[in-house]
Parts: C-alpha cells; structure tokens; sequence
C-alpha cells in the first residue's frame, strides 16, 4: 500500500493517555466511587438487570496494580457509522492488552455485531495494528449495523466466545449498541459465562453523551471537518458574491453537529431542529425565516449567504412528520403494489390527493416535485419513507425561492436569490483523527482493557475532563445501566440509554442564540481551516466551541 506522507508522519504520533494511566500497567489501581443508579425508572432497570444494575463508578489512580492479572483473550466490535479515531481505540486497547501480558490476545470480529454470532474474527498482531495508528476509518476490521438484542443471538455468541476462549468483549458504538452491550453484559453475567463486556462511546452524531460521558468521538474531527469545508465556502460565497449554499450535515437527530459548524463558522443561517420541533414551527415558518436573512442582506447589496441544515430537521417539523406517517400508512402492505403499477406520476399524484388528509395534502402540495417523488419512491425495506434520504437542502432553497418570488411581486424583495447545494457527511466520518480525537480514543481503548483486567462488566470506558490538557483528564468506568431508561420503541418499552438532543437552556445553544440575528443579516464568517496536526497546542489540540461552552 502507497502511503501519503501525513499517513507516515502520523504512526509516528504517541497518544496523548491521562496522566494517571500513563506511568504503565502496574502502577494503576483502582478507586471505587459510590453505588450508582439509573437516571430514571429505577425499579424497572433494576429488574430488567439484576446482575449489572447498581454497581459502582470507578477512577483509576496512580497505585500498585491489585488486578488479578489472568490470561484474557479480548473480542472487540465496531458498530454503525465510522467516526474519526476507531483505529485508536483498538491500538490503545492493544497496547494496554500486550503490555499487561504478552500472551494476551485481541480478536477482532469483523463487519460489526454479526461478526460476532457469525464466528467471523482475525487475530490482530503488531504489524495489523501499527498499520492503522491514527488513522480515520474502521477499515480495520470493518463496521455493521446488525443489532445484538435477542435472547438467541445471546447464546449464539456465548458459544462463540466459549469456542475461542474469549474473556471479554469490547463494543465500539453509539447509544443503541451499547444499550445492547449493556444487555449483552447481563445475559453473559446470568449464564455465569465469565465474559465481560465493555463500552465505548462512538458517534460524530455526537448524540450520546451525557452526565458521566462529555463527548462522544468522531465529533471533534467530523465537526472539525465540516467546519473547514463550510468555512471555505463562506469564503467563496463573499468572494463572488453571487450564491447562497445550502449545505446538509449529518446528524440524523440530533443538530449537535450542525450547531458546532455554526459556532466554528458564523454562517448566516443555522437551523436547529430541537427548537423547530419545539416552537413546532412549520415549512413556511422556516422558509420565512431563512428569506428574512435573505431579504435584509440583500437590501444590504449582499445576494449571497450560508445556511446551515440539520440532516433530520424535517423530521422534527410537526406537520411534515405527520405527512410522513400518512404515507407510510398509505403505502402500508399490499397498497405499495397497487401504487407502483399506476403507470405515470400524475396517476399516482392522484392516488395520493385520495389518501392524504387535508392538511397533509397542503404540506405535500408546496414541496418541489423531486421531492415528492423521493418520499414515494425511495422506500427502506418496510416500505417506509427514508427520512434520511430527503434532500432537505434542496427542499427548504425551493421553498425560500418560492417565498422570495412572493415577495417580489409585491415589492419587498429585490434583489438576487441563485443556490446551490452540499451535502456533508461522508466526507468527515473517515478523516485522521485530530489530536483530540486520537489522544480520547486511545486513552477510551487502553481504560477499557484496564477495566477488563480489574474484571468490570457492562461499563462504559469514560475519560472526563476532557476540556483540560490530557494530562488532566480522569480515566474510569461507569455502568451503562445508571445512563438507562424506559422509552418506548417500536410499540414496546425497552431499557435505553437516553439519546441526548441539542438542550435549548445549554450554553451551546445559548451562544449561538445570542448571536444569531447579527449573523443572519451581517457577513460575520470565520474561517477555521484545515485540521492541524503538528503545531502549538493552541491549535492542534483545540477541542469543539461545545465543549469549551459546556464547560465554561
Ligand atoms: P452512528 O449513529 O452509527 O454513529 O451513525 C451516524 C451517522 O453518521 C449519521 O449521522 C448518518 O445519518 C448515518 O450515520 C448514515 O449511515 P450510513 O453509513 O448507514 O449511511
């Protein structure tokens, strides 16, 4: 394989541990804090997991290592979308592994949560592992979504681990896969298997964090990604002066990501769909708003801007959501089948002027035609909408321009309105790990082996004080039943782990608030650049505006 120079530089890089863990595996002991318990429905969890449920946080600390130092045999897992800094958890769990007992063994299953019940794993050795420190991507072993939750693919990877001598495994995930994994730890700990099971949380969604976990990884090089291309494009947008760019990020619920984007570039627009769904603002709400900016810039001989949207907003727009159930109910079963014979759109348009109620009707009428024809034709395999797929760039430009025409007409509009389109996504889960991201991956990697050897099971590996220089940050563990509660899902109650939403009282939220108004009608871009790796800490080891704010 050709490697790029940044690639040889960066197996160089020597991750950055919290101090209390790097003086090497015999000098770090335990401390153990106070019991824990569920942030909500505490009798229920405390049923559902009676051997897990309760257990106590733990930090460790620099001290003569007490641990029963057994031969372990370690399977770890990526699950769901990549996120910057995967690589660096293996190697860090690796590391820690090795340097505890050389006959140790790390496994690795490949293609997600199936490699495990499907028996399908690699033996990783130095030279695997050296060829992917600090780099982006899971392609180490690959990534699946197959979720681990039923009672038969339990015992499946029960016989698994039993047949390979496994000891521990390890989930690298977002907040369903280590819900699963804390389901895993209890169905293992019931059967008197001996496997633990281990946590780390994952996502450049950066949806899953909480009281105990400050940040999810993959957010800081993502976010850090986006932001660079967004920042270039403010730049390209005030150099000609002639376009507004509607650009997408990812974020499939929550708007963490964009939020961070608009508090690293200052673009005109932002939406945040935790206050859409909040105010319970509609389309033409929206496309109002964005005109607004439209309209006073323009009056300020600026006919170009940026805006900023969440890929799930659309969800959280009441009457859109409501559409979409509609449809999905429309389309239920057979009735997919009667629709995809009528021969031409305007048969099937139709069809659905017959189906949807009046209201709904109204909110499919004023959508552009490409995407009324993506909400009928691009279906997941239970014949529902896939929300994800709708281009809501594309959508909420449409619907400005209609606004803006409307406008015009009756003179309140002069000036000039062209966009064009982004869609940021795939284009930052996979970028080298920043500083940040490679130094918090390793240390969640080598703190998860740390708590294997100390033989805890159905924790999250936590690092806190992530705000501070890595020397300072705290190395634990907590248990992923106290961040559970009941929700309901698919018409079921089921033990989760609370997925966290952009929270309009935070401080994030409240900065960008605060400054939002000026943004919309005046040219306040900033430009953070490209990711820097080598350099002052003041610049390579920045960590996200949220955090920073959260911390403050
Ligand atoms: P995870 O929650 O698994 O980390 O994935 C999040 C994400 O990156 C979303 O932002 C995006 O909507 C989705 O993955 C896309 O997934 P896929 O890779 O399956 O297209």
């Amino acid at each position: 394989m050709k490697l790029s120079p940044l690639q040889k530089f960066r197996y160089q890089y020597v991750p950055k541990l919290p101090g209390m863990l790097r003086n090497g595996i015999a000098e770090i002991c335990v401390k153990e804090g106070a019991e824990t318990s569920s942030v909500r429905d505490q009798e229920k969890i405390k049923a559902l997991f009676p051997n897990t449920y309760g257990k106590k946080e733990i930090i460790f600390q620099k001290g003569e290592n007490t641990s029963a130092a057994k031969k372990q045999v370690v399977g770890v897992i990526l699950s769901g979308g990549p996120a910057p800094g995967g690589h660096n958890v293996i190697s860090g769990l690796y590391d820690a592994l090795k340097a505890s007992n050389k006959e140790n063994i790390l496994l690795g299953f490949k293609g997600g949560p199936s490699g495990l019940t499907n028996d399908n794993c690699v033996i990783l050795d130095d030279a695997t592992i050296d060829a992917y420190r600090n780099t982006g991507g899971f392609d180490i072993i690959g990534s699946g979504r197959t979720k681990l939750e039923t009672e038969e693919q339990f015992k499946i990877a029960a016989e698994v681990c039993k047949k390979r001598g496994v000891t521990a495994i390890v989930i690298i995930g977002g907040d369903d896969s280590n819900t699963n994994a804390a389901v895993l730890a209890e169905y293992f700990a019931a059967n008197n298997t001996g496997v633990q099971v281990i946590g780390c949380p994952k996502t450049i969604d950066g949806d899953l964090k909480n009281e105990d976990i400050e940040c999810s990884f993959g957010f800081d090089t993502a976010t850090k990604t986006y932001s660079e291309l967004i920042g270039n494009i403010q730049r390209d947008a005030n150099s000609g002066k002639k376009y507004w760019h509607f650009i997408k990020v990812m974020g499939r619920s929550a708007s963490h990501v964009a939020l961070e984007c608009a508090l690293e570039c200052q673009p005109n627009i932002c939406l945040i769909s935790e206050e859409v769904a909040e105010k319970k603002m509609s389309l033409s709400q929206i496309a109002n708003y964005i005109a607004d900016s439209v309209c006073a810039r323009a009056e300020r001989g600026m006919n170009f801007g940026v805006a900023i949207i969440p890929e799930g907003v659309v969800e959280f727009v009441p009457e859109f959501s409501v559409l979409i159930q509609e449809i999905n109910e429309l389309l239920a079963g057979s009735k997919a089948d009667k629709f995809n014979e009528l021969p031409s759109w305007k048969d099937k348009y139709e069809f659905i002027e017959k189906g949807l109620t009046n209201e709904s009707m109204a909110v499919f009428a004023i959508l552009p035609e490409a995407i009324q024809q993506q909400l009928f034709l691009e279906r997941d395999p239970h014949g529902n909408v896939q929300v994800s797929l709708i281009e809501s760039e594309k959508l909420f430009s449409a619907l400005v321009k209609d606004v803006l025409a409307e406008r015009k007409k009756n003179g309140t509009f002069n000036g000039k309105f062209g966009a064009l389109h982004h869609f940021l996504g795939y284009e930052g889960r996979c970028a080298f790990p920043s500083n940040f991201d490679a130094d918090y991956c390793y240390s969640l990697g080598y703190n998860a082996f740390m708590l294997i050897q100390y033989g805890y099971t159905g924790y999250l590996s936590k690092v806190s004080n992530l705000s501070k220089p890595a020397e300072e940050w705290v190395a634990g563990g907590m248990p992923i039943t106290k961040m559970m509660n009941i929700e309901r899902r698919h018409g079921h109650d089921k033990p989760v782990i609370r997925k966290a939403l952009v929270e309009l009282d935070g401080k994030p939220f409240k900065y960008f608030q605060a400054n939002r108004d000026t943004w919309a009608v005046e040219t306040a871009y900033t430009f953070p650049g490209a990711i820097q790796y080598y350099g002052p800490a003041e610049v390579c080891d920045l960590t996200t505006r949220t955090l920073a704010l959260e911390k403050e």
